[in-house]
């Protein structure tokens, strides 16, 4: 059946026109779950023009959001570990402790499935309520195959428990777990033979790790990736963060979706990035919980013609944040991006960095109908406001929900 949107601005977030491509007095038509029209609604074509429509009453229209990097899946919490901090302990002398992640990776092997699920959802419909349609999640607190595949499992079943679709990482090589102490030995027997069995059950779209010191090396990462690409499976990865340790350059030499973090970087890797067509997935969150002075290099990522997406990040270690409105916000006030590259960054390099550009991210006639209707006017409101939510209606792919 046809549905009509109208009565308000629509950002399509489309490039090439407009700011935020923005139509005032928009139409938005959808039918199946696509998009069939959009356009100034004196554009109409004659045959939708007779569909009973929706009227938002002035309020803005956009494409659901898009959270492409987050770790919502785990067990526990560390909340102890962020009075560790504030006592004025590292977030790299935690880790080295036998804190940060393998703290949440007890926690996580010691849950069951269910319990991780409940968990997670909690995190999923604070983000689902803000208007994300789309999110990506990681496998990484496990750092065994059986808890591994248990993570992914968590992540699927989130997509049938609610209405958002969901895109997952392998990220077994994120940390290495107490019982390995050889980082080649994990990488053979867990990252990689885990990475085949998990792939042969459907549960990996992607595939990521955390290239640092704290975690692994660039040869280490392209042991890893080489396995990836053999599977016909795309990569990204956990770069520059802590330090400067080849990350963006290695994920550009692969091709890969996208490298995040990246506040070590400088413009030798953007351009390499720029060349790969990576996205540069930007998470502000981290970088205000660990106060790190060093800031991503909007300016060198802008000039190479990097895309730059945004996201939460969230985890419960560098990013416990479960708002890409705040990430957002984040992204303009720490990172300077503009409020159109942010709001760009939480839709269309988003979808990009899923490689999901030709389904979602904008509003487009073919892709799916997952819309947001905010409370608000125009979408720099969406970025200017700190903890204010103006979602007022969701549709994911053309249901409300
Ligand atoms: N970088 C991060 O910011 C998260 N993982 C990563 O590789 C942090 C994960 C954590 O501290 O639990
Ligand atoms: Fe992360």
């Amino acid at each position: 059946m046809d549905r009509l949107i109208v009565g308000g601005p629509v950002a399509t977030m489309a490039p090439g026109g407009a700011r935020y491509g923005l139509i005032e007095d928009g139409a938005v038509a959808h039918r199946d779950g696509r998009i069939t029209f959009v356009g100034r609604r004196a554009d109409l074509p004659a045959a939708l023009a007779d569909i009973p429509p929706t009227d938002v009453g002035g309020r803005l229209v956009t494409p659901g959001l898009v959270d492409c990097h987050t770790h919502v899946v785990f067990g526990g919490n560390r909340a102890a570990e962020f009075e560790m901090r504030l006592e004025g302990a590292s977030y790299e002398e935690v880790a080295r402790a036998g804190g940060g992640i393998l703290s949440t990776m007890r926690a996580t092997r010691a849950a069951d499935e269910a319990t991780l699920l409940e968990a997670a959802l909690w995190r999923v419909d604070a983000l689902i309520g803000e208007g994300v349609t789309t999110m990506e999640v990681k496998s990484g607190y496990g750092l065994n195959i059986a808890d591994e595949i248990k993570m992914l499992r968590v992540a699927r079943r989130i997509a049938e428990e609610r209405p958002v679709r969901i895109v997952t990482s392998w990220l077994a090589a994120h940390a290495l777990p107490p019982e390995y102490d050889e980082r080649a030995r994990y990488i053979e027997e867990v990252v990689l033979a885990g990475l085949d069995r998990a792939h042969s059950e459907g549960l990996v779209d992607a595939v990521d790790a955390f290239c640092e010191g704290i975690a692994f090396s660039s040869d280490d990462v392209a042991g890893v990736f080489d396995r990836a690409l053999s599977l016909g499976l795309p990569v990204k990865l956990h770069a520059e963060q802590l330090s400067h340790a080849g990350g963006a350059a290695l994920a550009a030499r692969y091709g890969a979706l996208s490298a995040d973090h990246l506040e070590f970087i400088d413009e030798a890797d953007a351009a390499a990035m720029a060349r790969a067509g990576t996205v540069a997935v930007l998470l502000p969150g981290a970088c205000y919980t660990l106060r790190q002075a060093e800031k991503p290099n909007v300016a060198a990522l802008r000039s190479a013609g990097v895309r730059m997406a945004v996201a939460t990040d969230c985890n419960p270690g560098s990013s416990p944040l479960t708002s890409l409105l705040l990430a957002l916000n984040m992204a303009a006030t720490l990172f300077r991006l503009t409020p159109e590259e942010a709001l760009v960054g939480a839709t269309r390099h988003a979808a990009a960095a899923l490689g999901l550009g030709d389904e979602i991210g904008t509003l487009e006639v073919g892709k799916c109908a997952d819309i947001a209707v905010w409370n608000v006017t125009a979408p720099a409101e969406l970025v200017y406001r700190i903890g204010f939510n103006p979602l007022d209606t969701r549709l994911f792919a053309g249901h409300p929900g």
